[in-house]
């Protein structure tokens, strides 16, 4: 039997703010174990100069990634337009979407995020980053 490996599309704020780069790496670190992460380069130091595609060739390369995705996976703390587009681009394809927020930071997470949790296909969890590998755990169970 041929087993395909699980492809994952992780989402972090890029042009929203990396305040949250050395979070998202340690995100994919883990998120590695239940299989491929599409989007390492979201916690990549050098993603700015190294980047060689003009914004079409970013959306449409991102949108491709997205549609051949098993699961989405977002850490939400930081708002940004790219990652509620996606999310949003994510609902339409009917993907299993995980959204990771953290009330700690004191910031508010939108509505349309918080409110589109239904505890199946689409799950918002508030967390502390200890609590990542437990919640990825039942997440792809
Ligand atoms: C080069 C120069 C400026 O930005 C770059 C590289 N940009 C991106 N590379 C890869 N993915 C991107 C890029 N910009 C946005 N994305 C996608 O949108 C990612 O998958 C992120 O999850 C999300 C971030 O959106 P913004 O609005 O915070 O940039």
């Amino acid at each position: 039997m041929i087993r395909m490996t699980r492809k994952i599309y992780f989402c972090g704020s890029i042009r929203g703010g990396r305040d949250d780069r050395d979070l998202y790496e340690r995100l994919i670190n883990n998120l590695r174990q239940y299989g491929e992460v599409l989007t390492e380069h979201i916690a990549d130091k050098d993603l700015f100069e190294k980047e060689k595609l003009d914004d079409k060739g970013i959306h449409d390369r991102d949108m491709d990634w997205l549609i051949s995705s098993d699961a989405i996976v977002a850490e939400v703390t930081q708002p940004s337009l790219g990652v509620g587009y996606e999310i949003g681009r994510a609902v339409a394809l009917n993907k299993k979407i995980l959204c990771l927020f953290r009330p700690e930071s004191g910031k508010h997470l939108s509505a349309m995020i918080a409110g589109a949790n239904n505890g199946s296909n689409f799950v918002v969890k508030n967390y502390e980053e200890t609590q990542a590998s437990e919640i990825f755990k039942q997440f792809f169970s």
